[in-house]
């Protein structure tokens, strides 16, 4: 059985990690108390855990928490200090999405301006490299997706790689959303959404289709739909998942073996943590947990632990010297 010091020093990259479900309960408290923002008694009163039930109680903590990031420097500070979270566990490389519209209070420009100060600090003290994704909220529809994905141009950035789309998968499906990636394909950036953890693999066929996206979030719907199944096993599409689930130990249980089967069926597949403070394990907790419940060896291991570097964004020299 590997250690835990062993994958702990495994160097990392994952593409799936949300920056504002990056934000320890503490930091968050101290956000929201200076800037008059209540939260959530799940984010409140569980010390330096979130409590929460469900996926929709998650996502309220998730917004209060985005909502007291109000600030150019809220934006630096979090975003240092999740990448340097993550490089404690051998985090190498990390394609970070954050959602502009959760934060009505600041301009992009200023949030951004915050958040790339926050990845070179982090580049230099850590050594963890990092890339942007501009994450569209889905509950709000495609007229602000593509008012967003403007905007984006507006302000064209080299760490910028990518959209995605987040937040309630059953509150928007991707066809509304097909000017919005239609345009940031234009303007080059890549394309990622999240589809089949909640919803079901028509959401994903119209990601494929209609968005024609470079990555599938999550996706474990495709094991319930053979078609899916072989049309990504024979196009190799990347499939950021994600280890834990946010909510009780019987979804974890039904997560581990969904992503053991994904791998079993042969798609591109790699290991993400999505949200480490709101979930709880950093993005090594995900490979020690892994490893243990797959009966991982050291191949096993060294090839999971850098398949985040054949799905990511990043130019290709970055790439290189990553591996
Ligand atoms: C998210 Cl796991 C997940 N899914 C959708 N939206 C999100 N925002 C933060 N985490
Ligand atoms: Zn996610």
């Amino acid at each position: 059985r590997l250690s835990t010091e062993y994958l702990r020093a495994l160097p990392k990259a994952e593409v799936h990690c949300h920056l504002e479900g990056c934000v320890p309960p503490e930091t968050a408290r101290r956000l929201a108390e200076r800037h008059g923002v209540t939260l959530p008694a799940g984010a409140r009163d569980g010390g330096d855990r979130y409590l929460f039930r469900n996926f929709d109680e998650g996502l309220e903590i998730y917004v209060a928490v985005s909502n007291s990031m109000q600030t150019r420097d809220d934006f630096r500070a979090v975003t240092y200090e999740s990448l340097v979270a993550g490089a404690a566990g051998g985090l190498r490389y990390r394609e970070i999405a954050f959602n502009p519209q959760n934060h009505p209070e600041l301009a992009y420009a200023e949030m951004m301006d915050g958040i790339l100060a926050g990845a070179r600090e982090a580049r230099a003290e850590a050594g963890v490299e990092s890339r942007i994704i501009v994450a569209i909220n889905r509950e709000l529809g495609g007229e602000a997706a593509l008012a967003l994905v403007r905007e984006v141009i507006a302000h064209p950035l080299d760490e910028v790689v990518a959209i995605g789309l987040d937040s309630n998968e059953l509150a928007g499906r991707p066809s509304e959303f097909v000017a919005a990636y239609d345009l940031a394909r234009e303007a080059g950036l890549k394309l990622t959404a999240h589809a089949g953890e909640h919803g079901d693999s028509t959401e994903m066929v119209e990601c494929l289709d209609l968005l024609r996206v470079d990555r599938i979030d999550h996706g474990y719907a495709a094991l319930l739909d053979a078609d899916l199944l072989s049309r990504t096993v024979a196009s190799q599409i990347p499939y950021s998942a994600c280890w834990f689930v946010d909510y009780p130990e019987a979804e974890v249980e039904g997560r581990r073996r969904d992503v053991a089967a994904m791998a079993a069926a042969g798609l591109n597949m790699c290991l993400n943590s999505d949200d480490p403070a709101l979930i709880g394990p950093e993005v090594h907790e995900c490979f020690i947990d892994a490893a243990a419940h797959l009966d991982w060896d050291v191949e096993d291991a060294e090839r999971h632990a850098l398949s985040g570097l054949d799905a990511c964004f990043a130019d290709e020299a970055t790439v290189e010297r990553l591996r």
